[in-house]
């Protein structure tokens, strides 16, 4: 037996499912996960040794590779100095300026410690600015694991096939408004029933929980344009495509402007992160400056904000249009070489993300990222990872490039690639 299994057959007996995070149990791929040891750059290392092309980057942080050298000796720095103070530091400035002068609707940002208490507080802080408690989001989309957000949500509750989630109480997704992603006809159909009750509009400007689905033209124009007509509010949730799809957002690539965002992921640079922001006179309401509540005991930990800071710093100089090209032009040659086998197949592409839908049609929502042929998926992903290249776990979820993955790198996933019989 690995050393893996037995790792796992361990982690079985303390930890629920033996993971600290439902998707990294591959229960929809099929297999155990493989315990990692190491990793370095575009690579991870198993506790038995073997290697792989990581196309995971832990769910998106690691757009600089694992153990970037200048973010590991910012984290040394400083963990040498002291790993949490319960007081404000320098460094929690430095990163929320960043923050400011990056993303266009960001007056004010608040750190916090995950993606999920990011939206969390985004959609209380939304309810107390306008007196509402309504708000819509999209079939598929992901905003963590708070109550309010488990209604069709994407990442680990499709791959599980969870309906929604025991636990959370009816009430508390009645104020839930669902639509189908890019579908502007049915949000308008919302607003026209019920806009005046309707806090907010959530949406992951390129969907990533679904699969990669990214807006159709004039869908977040529109949701921007409905939220003015109601004086309702736009929530970006940007936990992956911030400084992912580019430098200043999907908000800046796509120039529609949210009232709020949330961040998370690369920000902490690996390190656990979260952020919301937005403009001053909706920040200003959150405690102390205003009476929104929302705490957290390692929030602005020195550590994540030194590891977000030179993460920010490196991205600040990176050309994002090289990398976009680069995996563009593998996602095209990845689609050519598995349609030539007779095997139907989409791979859309994003800036460095992609993912491979085993679909005769595009996928744009929910329901056609659920048509496609997830049991195919299942199969490539562990024909790929046999072949010592690690993809995402299940088929809603995106694989993401680093700026460290090399030409080789792409080489050897195409030809692992290349023996695929579907
Ligand atoms: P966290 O609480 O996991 O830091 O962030 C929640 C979250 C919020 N918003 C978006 C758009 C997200 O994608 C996420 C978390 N992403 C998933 C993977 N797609 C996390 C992986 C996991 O749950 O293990």
């Amino acid at each position: 037996m690995t050393r893996s299994r037995q790792l796992f057959a361990r982690a079985q007996k303390v930890i629920p499912g033996g993971v600290n995070s439902p998707v990294r149990a591959c229960a929809a791929v099929g297999g155990d996960p493989v315990f990692i040891a190491r990793g370095e750059g575009s690579l991870v290392t198993s506790v038995d040794g073997a290697g792989y092309i990581d196309f995971l980057a832990s769910w998106g942080p690691l757009i600089l590779g694992h153990a970037f050298p200048p973010v590991v000796a910012a984290v040394r720095e400083a963990m040498g100095r002291g790993s949490s103070f319960g007081a404000p530091c320098e460094d929690e400035v430095i990163l929320a300026e960043m923050l400011v002068e990056a993303l266009p609707s960001l007056d004010m940002a608040r750190m916090v410690n995950s993606g999920t208490e990011a939206a969390m507080s985004a959609l209380r802080l939304a309810r107390a600015h306008t007196g509402r408690d309504r708000f819509v989001k999209f079939e598929g989309c992901y905003h963590g694991h708070g109550d309010a957000f488990l209604a069709s949500a994407g990442s680990g509750v499709a791959t599980l096939s969870l309906p929604g989630t025991p636990g959370v109480p009816g009430a508390v997704v009645a104020d839930t408004l669902l639509a189908p992603y890019n579908d502007l006809e049915a949000v308008r159909r919302l607003f026209a029933a019920q806009g005046a009750a309707i806090a907010a509009v959530i949406v992951e400007p390129a969907a990533a929980n679904m699969g990669l689905v990214p807006p159709a033209p004039g869908f977040l124009q529109g949701l921007r344009d409905l939220c003015d007509a109601h004086a309702s509010l736009l929530i970006f949730d940007e936990v992956i495509t911030g400084f992912r799809v580019a430098y200043n957002g999907a908000q800046g690539r796509y120039g529609v402007i949210p009232d709020l965002t949330c961040l998370g992921k690369i920000i902490g640079g690996g390190l656990p992160v979260g952020a919301y922001g937005g403009k001053r006179e909706i920040m200003e309401a959150v405690a102390p400056s205003g009476k929104v509540y929302q705490a957290g005991t390692l929030s602005g930990n020195p550590l994540a904000m030194a590891a977000g800071i030179a993460t920010l710093r490196e991205l600040r100089r990176r050309d994002y249009a090289a990398l976009e090209a680069r995996v563009e032009a593998f996602c095209r040659e990845l689609e050519h070489l598995l349609r030539a086998r007779g095997i139907s197949v989409q791979v859309p592409s994003l800036a460095s993300m992609f993912t491979p839908f085993f679909s005769p049609a595009p996928v744009t929502d929910f329901a056609s990222a659920k048509a496609a042929d997830t049991a195919r998926y299942a199969r490539f992903f562990t024909h790929m990872r046999e072949r010592g290249i690690f993809l995402a776990p299940s088929a809603f979820e995106t694989a993401m490039v680093s700026f460290v993955h090399s030409d080789a790198d792409f080489t050897t996933a195409l030809d692992a690639a290349r023996s695929f019989a579907g």
